[in-house]
C-alpha cells in the first residue's frame, strides 16, 4: 500500500522524489519515514532471501554456528591521540613529533589494506563503525587507522552498496583522538584513470572535510610530477601529506639497477621539496627485504630528513623481520593489521610486532591485550566474510619472481578464475614478471599493476609469449587499458617506455610524454552537479556525492539507483546482507541513531504462478508480507 500510495503522489510524479524527500519529508505521508526505510530494506532481505546474493554465488558458506561479532567493551574515555596534535598544532608538529619520539608507530591497516588484500576489500561498514570507539579508547597510541581509499571506494558503491563517503564519516566520529589515513593514487585519485585536476583538488578537499587526516599520495609510476596536484591540495587542506616511494625490484640486484639506493633517495628528496610531512615508503608487493631495508631506512633518514612511514606486505613471509630490521635502522613508524587479518597478502601481525619490540627501545606502547581483544572481534567478522576468502595456503617466495602488489594478487586470481586459468596460475605468474621486463621494469601498483595484469592474462589465454608480442611481424591485439598506458595516460616511468613496444602497441601513434592533467580540461563542477541532479530527478547532489561521481560515474548512478529501491541495507547484519534470513529468524538494524528496525523472519512461501514469493515479516511487532520475484 505504501508502494502505490508513493507512485500515485504528486510530487513522486512531478519528479521530484528522491531519497531525501522521502527522508525529509515524513509528514507528506500517512506512514512514517522509519516505515518506508523499513520496506525498502526489507525488500532487499526478501529479495537475497529468495534469489541469494550474486556475489556470493557458488562461494564457501561461513560456518552455521558463527556468531555476531561483538566488539570489545571500551575501557576508558578516549586519551589524546596523534589526532589531537594534528588538530592543535597542524601537520608540520605532527611529522616533527614523529622524529622526536622514540615507539615505533603503528599505522593499523585493518580496514583498508587488510581486508582489501584477503577479502577482496569486501569488509562493510558495519564491521568497522562498530569497533571504532575500542580503537578510540583502548589504543590511543596508534598513530593512524587506515580506513580509506584504495580500492574501498568504489568497491563500497559497486558490490557493497554503501556510501564511502558516509563510512568515513561515522569512523572519524567514533574515533576522534585518532588520524583516521587513506590511500590515495595521485592523480588518478581512488579510481584506475588519471582525472582532470580539479577533480582531484575537489576530492582531496571533501575527503578532508569529511574526515581524512592523513593522505598517502603515491603515483603508479613513482612520477612525483604527477603527484603535486594530489599533494598540494593535501597541504592546503593543513592535513599530513605522506609524500610516498613506491619499492619495486632490489636495490641490491644489480640487473635492476635502474632502481638502486640512489634512485629511492632521490625521489625521496623530490618528493620533500615538494613539501611532503612525512615520506612513505610503500613496498606495496613485500619486496623489501630485512639487509636492504636496514640499508634503505638509514639512507633516506640521513639523505631526506623527513620521518619514515613504512608500508609492506607479507606475502613471502618475511614481512615481520623487515619490519623489525627497518625499526633497528630508525624508520618512525610502520604499517600492521590486526592478527586475524595479517599474514600472506596482507600486512605484517600488529600483535607479533608489539611483542617483538616489547622492552626495547623501539617498544610500541601498545596494550596487548587491547590488540587481542580486537582481533578477536575481527576473526568473527572474517568468518562471515568465507566466500571471498581467497584459498591462499601459504606464503611464498614466488613473489620475488612476478612482483605482484598484495592488493592485486587474490583479485588476479579470481580474474585468472574467471578466464579458465586458474589451474595455469604460475604461468600467469611468470609471464607477470615478463610483461614487466617487456614494459620496461615499471613500478606496479594500482593502476599499473592492473595494466601488466590484463596484458599477462592475455598473454597466457592466447598462447603468445614475449618474443610473439615484440615481434614486430605478429599482430597482437592489446587490452584497451595497455594502449591507454603507451599513450601516457598514466604518466611516464623512470626512463620512459621502450620505444619498440610503444610503437607497436600505438601503431604508429605519437604518445603524450607530458603529465596527463596537463592536458585533461577541468570539470565544470556546477554544472556535472546539475545534470547528476537533473538526472536524478532532482536530488540534491552534495559534495561528497559529486566526488563520488566524479570518479565513477557510472558505478556512483547505479549505486543511487539501488539506493531508491533499497534503502539503508548498510544497517543490516552482514550475514543478513549476504545471505538474507530463515523462518524464525530475528534481526535488528539501526537505520538512524537511537531508531531501530526490529526484523523477524516468520515464513517464505511457494513460489506462486506469478514467479513470486512471498516473505512474510514482522517489522516492529508489525506484520508485512514482501513480494519477490524468483529469478532463480
Ligand atoms: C635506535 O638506534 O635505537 C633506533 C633509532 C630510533 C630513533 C627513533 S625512531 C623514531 C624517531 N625518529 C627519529 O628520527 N628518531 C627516533
Ligand atoms: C591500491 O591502490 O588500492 C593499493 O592497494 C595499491 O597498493
Ligand atoms: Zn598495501
Amino acid at each position: 500500500a505504501f508502494v502505490e500510495n508513493l507512485l500515485k503522489h504528486p510530487t513522486f510524479l512531478s519528479n521530484e522524489y528522491s531519497t531525501k524527500f522521502i527522508d525529509e519529508t515524513p509528514d507528506l505521508f500517512q506512514f512514517k519515514k522509519r516505515r518506508d526505510r523499513g520496506t525498502k530494506v526489507l525488500t532487499y532481505i526478501a529479495d537475497i532471501t529468495v534469489n541469494g546474493h550474486p556475489e556470493t554465488k557458488d562461494r564457501p558458506l561461513p560456518r552455521t554456528d558463527l556468531k555476531e561479532p561483538k566488539a570489545p567493551a571500551p575501557r576508558a574515555e578516549p586519551q589524546m591521540g596523534t589526532r589531537n596534535l594534528l588538530e592543535q598544532k597542524g601537520p608540520q608538529a605532527v611529522a616533527d613529533w614523529m622524529k622526536a619520539q622514540r615507539h615505533l608507530l603503528i599505522t593499523d591497516t585493518t580496514m583498508r589494506d587488510g581486508h582489501q588484500s584477503l577479502l577482496a576489500t569486501r569488509m562493510r561498514s558495519l564491521d568497522m563503525i562498530r569497533v571504532a570507539p575500542s580503537y578510540a579508547a583502548n589504543l590511543p597510541q596508534l598513530f593512524s587507522v587506515e580506513c580509506w581509499g584504495g580500492a574501498t571506494f568504489d568497491v563500497a558503491y559497486r558490490f557493497l552498496q554503501e556510501c564511502p563517503w558516509q563510512r568515513l564519516r561515522d569512523l572519524r566520529e567514533r574515533m576522534p583522538n585518532l588520524m583516521t589515513q587513506m590511500l590515495l593514487r595521485g592523480s588518478n585519485g581512488v579510481g584506475y584513470t588519471n582525472y582532470p585536476d580539479n577533480v582531484v583538488r575537489e576530492f582531496v578537499r571533501v575527503a578532508a572535510e569529511t574526515g581524512i587526516d592523513v593522505f598517502r599520495v603515491f603515483d603508479s609510476l613513482n612520477w612525483v610530477e604527477n603527484m603535486r596536484v594530489a599533494m598540494d591540495a593535501v597541504i592546503e587542506q593543513d592535513k599530513v601529506c605522506e609524500g610516498t616511494v613506491c619499492y619495486t625490484g632490489d636495490i641490491n640486484d644489480p640487473d635492476r639497477a635502474k632502481y638502486d639506493l640512489k634512485y629511492y633517495v632521490a625521489m625521496g628528496k623530490e618528493l620533500r621539496d615538494a613539501g611532503a610531512h612525512v615520506l612513505g615508503l610503500k613496498d606495496m608487493a613485500g619486496l623489501l627485504k630485512p639487509a636492504a631495508a636496514r640499508q634503505l631506512i638509514r639512507a633516506l633518514k640521513e639523505e631526506v630528513g623527513l620521518p619514515i612511514h613504512f608500508h609492506t606486505h607479507d606475502t613471502a613471509g618475511v614481512a615481520c623481520a623487515t619490519i623489525l630490521a627497518a625499526s633497528e635502522a630508525g624508520v618512525d613508524a610502520v604499517d600492521c593489521a590486526m592478527d586475524s587479518f595479517s599474514g600472506n597478502t596482507s600486512q605484517a601481525t600488529l600483535g607479533s610486532v608489539v611483542e617483538a619490540l616489547r622492552h626495547t627501545d623501539r617498544d610500541t606502547g601498545l596494550d596487548i591485550k587491547a590488540i587481542r581483544e580486537i582481533s578477536d572481534y575481527f576473526e568473527t567478522v572474517r568468518g562471515h566474510y568465507a566466500a571471498f576468502e581467497s584459498g591462499l595456503q601459504a606464503p611464498a617466495s614466488e613473489v620475488y619472481l612476478h612482483e605482484m602488489p598484495g592488493g592485486q594478487f587474490t583479485n588476479l586470481k579470481a580474474q585468472a578464475r574467471s578466464m579458465g586459468l586458474e589451474e595455469r596460475w604460475h604461468e600467469v605468474a611468470q609471464m607477470y614478471a615478463d610483461v614487466n621486463r617487456m614494459f620496461g621494469d615499471i613500478v606496479k601498483v594500482t593502476p599499473s599493476s592492473k595494466v601488466v595484469g590484463d596484458m599477462a592474462l592475455m598473454m597466457v589465454s592466447q598462447g603468445l609469449t614475449r618474443a610473439d608480442v615484440e615481434d614486430p611481424d605478429t599482430d597482437v591485439s592489446f587490452p584497451d587499458s595497455v594502449i591507454d598506458m603507451m599513450r601516457g595516460n598514466l604518466g611516464q616511468p623512470p626512463g620512459g617506455f621502450p620505444e619498440a613496444i610503444v610503437k607497436k602497441v600505438l601503431k604508429g601513434e605519437a604518445p603524450n610524454t607530458e603529465r596527463p592533467g596537463k592536458h585533461l580540461p577541468a570539470v565544470d563542477l556546477e554544472e556535472v552537479r546539475a545534470q547528476v541532479s537533473a538526472e536524478l530527478e532532482g536530488k540534491d547532489v552534495d559534495d561528497e556525492d559529486l566526488s563520488g561521481y566524479l570518479m565513477y560515474p557510472k558505478v556512483f548512478m547505479d549505486y543511487m539507483g539501488r539506493h531508491r529501491q533499497y534503502g539503508p541495507v548498510r544497517t543490516l547484519p552482514t550475514r543478513t546482507f549476504f545471505y538474507g534470513m530463515e523462518p524464525g529468524e530475528e534481526i535488528s538494524a539501526e537505520i538512524d541513531p537511537g531508531k531501530t528496525l526490529e526484523i523477524r523472519c516468520q515464513a517464505i512461501s511457494e513460489t506462486d504462478e506469478n514467479g513470486e514469493v512471498k516473505v512474510f515479516f514482522e517489522l516492529n511487532g508489525q506484520p508485512r508480507v514482501i513480494r519477490a520475484p524468483n529469478r532463480l
